[in-house]
């Protein structure tokens, strides 16, 4: 099992997407992220373990990038190659019980592009029996608006992967609480803490897609 976390963390981490990548040019012909996922879901490996290489490969890439020994093309063929593995655990995440719990709207703020984490939030929360309105990337505060007034009662989540767009995620999240005040605010994103969730008046931080899940599951239960 460890075996194929690090297999699939190196692939991220070093952007192997699949067998016909060229990067990195010592590997060459052989496995990407793309053929290890298959043949791990298909010898039975649970699609956590894949997740968790994913998750180890961009962090190691991000720290790197931080560290400036890497560029923006690493990233984004990092990000292809953990987009090849999470597209086979799209089933499994998204195939849980059919029962309808509500509609969940979600995007990216005003100026973030970042949308790795924000589809594995949709997919899981689709899994977890809510309707999902994806409104991709880059989502303006007006952009909620009208998917609430478009979906009367639905939870709304926000997701911010940069400093900078975390002041954004403030905004939307102001602009919601005038406009609809009943409405739920979820917000996540890896600067994204509990206390800046408070700050800004959002109703729960979510540390990842699964807390995402459960925070959703208890507002319907009170
Ligand atoms: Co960017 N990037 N990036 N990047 N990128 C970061 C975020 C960075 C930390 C890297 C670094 O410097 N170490 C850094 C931000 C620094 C900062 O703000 N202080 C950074 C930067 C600087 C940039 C650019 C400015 C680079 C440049 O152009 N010079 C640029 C900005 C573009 C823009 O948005 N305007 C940029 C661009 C990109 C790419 C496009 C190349 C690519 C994204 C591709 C894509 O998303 N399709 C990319 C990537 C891949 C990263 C890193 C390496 C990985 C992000 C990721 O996908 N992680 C990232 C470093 C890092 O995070 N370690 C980095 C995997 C994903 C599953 O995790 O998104 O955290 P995450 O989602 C988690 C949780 O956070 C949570 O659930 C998910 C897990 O279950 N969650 C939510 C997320 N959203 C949620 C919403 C919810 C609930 C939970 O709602 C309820």
């Amino acid at each position: 099992m460890q075996d194929i976390v690090e297999k699939i963390a190196l692939c991220v981490e070093l952007g192997k997407i699949n067998s016909t990548s060229p990067f990195p040019p010592d590997m060459q012909g052989q496995d990407g992220a793309d053929e290890i996922a298959v043949e791990a879901l298909k010898n039975g490996i649970q699609p956590d373990a894949l997740l968790e290489g994913c998750m180890l490969g961009m962090e190691r890439i991000g720290k790197k990038f931080g560290e400036k020994k890497a560029y923006v093309t690493n990233l984004i063929i990092s990000a292809e190659a953990m987009i090849a593995v999470t597209n086979h655990l799209k089933p499994f995440l998204e195939s849980g019980s059919v029962k309808q719990k509500g509609i969940f709207v979600i995007g990216t703020v005003t100026g973030d592009l970042h949308d790795i984490g924000k589809n594995l939030v949709s997919m899981t929360i689709k899994g977890g029996g809510f309707d999902v309105i994806d409104l991709g990337v880059d989502v303006p505060p007006q952009e909620f608006l009208n998917a609430i007034a478009q979906n009367p009662g639905c939870f709304v989540g926000l997701s911010a992967l940069l400093t900078t767009t975390m002041i954004n995620m403030e905004k939307s999240v102001n602009a919601i609480k005038d406009a609809h005040p009943e409405t739920k605010v979820l917000v996540g994103g890896a600067p994204i803490t509990e206390d800046f969730g408070k700050k800004i008046g959002a109703d729960f931080y979510c540390k990842d897609a699964f807390d995402a899940i459960e925070k959703l599951n208890s507002i319907q239960e009170t």
